[in-house]
């Protein structure tokens, strides 16, 4: 097979890099990375010479790329077999999440960027960011309950869905969401994740800092 990379953001920050990266990492797919840091005089420069649009992540495989973070967990669930679950509507919800959360919680994500080393940060809890925390807290319950009784995941095994709530789960345990028991052990398992282990720890390594993303 054609060598794949996956081009990414900065660790600490890049949201939308970690969900590609994540699931790359589940799905077992081989992969090199290439880092660019963001807010940086170089950045945009550097990302157009991957990205068409401008935006990390972006995957190349041999002469294909592919950019924004579903279309690469898609591609990628087609090259492995893995990435959604086998009942038809299992699946279904596992997609309506899955773009639910690619298209929406703006105010979750502009008032709690993602911070992946930062702890212990307060913000005010405006009535729409709660409101963005109780549909999360909403649909781990419900995922859970409906169809996580085969382990620990959203919909039992690792899934794409699992992949695009981790910057929520870091973003809820570095600012301190008052969410349900239930959402507070789905964060317990994707916290102890060892993928998610081996990219908290490159983002304690990495030196730049964002002033706009340290909020709290
Ligand atoms: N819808 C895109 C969003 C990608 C995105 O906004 N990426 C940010 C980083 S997390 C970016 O590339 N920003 C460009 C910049 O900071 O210059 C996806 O799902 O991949």
């Amino acid at each position: 097979m054609a060598p794949v990379t996956l081009v990414i953001g900065n660790k600490n920050y890049s949201s939308w890099s970690l969900r590609a990266w994540l699931f790359l990492k589940h799905a077992g797919l081989a992969f090199q990375e290439t880092v660019i840091a963001l807010d940086t005089p170089d950045a945009r420069e550097e990302i157009e010479k991957h990205s068409p649009s401008g935006r990390v992540p972006l995957l190349r495989h041999g002469e294909l790329r592919v950019w924004d973070s579903l279309a690469i967990c898609e591609y990628v669930a087609e090259l492995t077999g893995r990435g959604w679950p086998q009942a038809r509507e299992a699946r279904a919800l596992a997609r309506a999440v899955s773009a639910e959360m690619h298209s929406g919680f703006g105010t979750l994500r502009s008032l709690w960027p993602m911070n992946a080393r930062a702890r212990n940060r307060r913000t005010a809890v405006t009535a729409p960011l709660e409101a963005d925390i109780e549909r999360i807290d909403e649909i781990w319950n419900d995922c859970r309950n409906r169809f996580g009784g085969s382990g620990s995941w959203l919909f039992g095994e690792y899934s794409i869905a699992d992949a695009m709530y981790a910057p929520v789960v870091l973003r809820f345990n570095t600012y301190g969401a008052g969410i349900s028991q239930t959402a507070r052990w789905y964060m317990a398992s994707v916290l102890e994740d060892a993928a998610l282990q081996e990219w908290l720890a490159a983002a304690k390594q990495e030196p730049w800092t964002i002033p706009a993303e340290e909020v709290g």
